[in-house]
C-alpha cells in the first residue's frame, strides 16, 4: 500500500476544472494520495484517492481514480440507498465514491476499469475491463461494462453489466428476494452475484456467498483482504487531451 499524502485544496480557480485524477495528474500532482476533484462542477467538491503509481508492466503513471476500496473492515458497507448514492467512508482508507459521482464522471469521458484484489495469503491479482460507466438514477444507476481484457482474478464482473443497483432498502435486482440483504452488501446484483466487492468484511472464511468476494478468484466461502475498484480515461481519450 503506498503511503498516504493529504494535500490542502488548491485555489478553486484552477482546481475546479479537475474532474478526476487524470486531471489532477496533468495539473502537476504526480503523487498517490487524497485529492479534491469536481466531477459535478465547482460547488460540489469530492474527496477521492488518486493512484498515480506506475503500472506493473513498467509503463507510465496510471492516474487512476479510486471509486471503491476495502482493506481492513473499518468502514461498514452494509448501507442504504442514500449512502450508496452520495458516497461514504474515508478517501484515505475504505470508501465508496458514490453512484451519482460515478454517473457524472462516466458520462463525460470513456473510462476503463481495473479491480485490484488480494487474499489473506498475500496473493495479489487483478481484472481489467475495457469500459465502465454508470447510468442515471432514473435508470437505477445501471452498470455498463466493457469487455474483460485480462487479469489472473478472472472475469467475475461481466455478469453484472446491465444490472441496476440494489441496496437493502431499494430492490432493483432479478431475485425473488433482495440480494443486498442476502449477501450483506449493495451492488449491481442480478440473481445475485459473481462479484460482491461491498459484502461483509471477514478475515478469511466468510458466510457462504456474503463476503468480499470475486468468485473466479476465491469462490463463495472466502472473503478477500483487499478489493479496490479504480477507473481512468481510456487510452483514446487520454491521447486526445
Ligand atoms: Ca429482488
Amino acid at each position: 500500500m503506498p503511503s498516504i499524502l493529504l494535500l490542502p485544496p488548491l485555489p478553486c480557480l484552477s482546481a475546479c476544472s479537475l474532474k478526476d485524477c487524470s486531471d489532477v495528474y496533468r495539473s502537476g500532482s504526480g503523487l498517490d494520495g487524497v485529492y479534491t476533484i469536481y466531477p459535478a462542477g465547482p460547488t460540489s467538491p469530492v474527496l477521492a484517492y488518486c493512484d498515480m503509481s506506475k503500472d506493473d508492466l513498467g509503463g507510465s503513471a496510471e492516474k487512476w481514480t479510486v471509486i471503491q476500496r476495502r482493506q481492513d473492515g473499518t468502514v461498514n458497507f452494509f448501507m442504504k440507498w442514500d449512502h450508496y448514492k452520495s458516497g461514504f467512508g474515508n478517501a484515505a482508507g475504505e470508501y465508496w465514491l458514490g453512484l451519482e459521482v460515478m454517473h457524472l464522471l462516466t458520462q463525460d469521458r470513456n473510462y476503463e476499469l481495473r479491480v485490484d484484489m488480494e487474499d489473506f495469503d498475500g496473493q495479489k491479482v487483478f481484472a481489467r475491463y475495457s469500459a465502465f460507466s454508470v447510468g442515471p438514477e432514473s435508470e437505477g444507476y445501471k452498470l455498463n461494462l466493457g469487455s474483460f481484457i485480462n487479469g489472473a482474478a478472472g472475469d467475475s464482473l461481466s455478469y453484472h453489466s446491465g444490472k441496476k443497483f440494489t441496496t437493502t432498502d431499494k430492490d432493483q435486482d432479478e431475485h425473488d428476494s433482495n440480494c443486498a440483504r442476502l449477501t450483506y452488501g449493495g451492488f449491481w446484483y442480478g440473481s445475485c452475484f459473481n462479484a460482491n466487492p461491498n459484502g461483509i468484511y471477514t478475515w478469511g472464511p466468510s458466510p457462504h456467498a456474503a463476503g468480499v468476494q470475486w468468485t473466479t478468484f476465491k469462490g463463495l466461502d472466502n472473503s478477500l483482504k483487499t478489493m479496490i475498484m479504480k477507473i481512468r480515461p481510456n487510452a483514446n481519450d487520454w491521447t486526445a487531451f
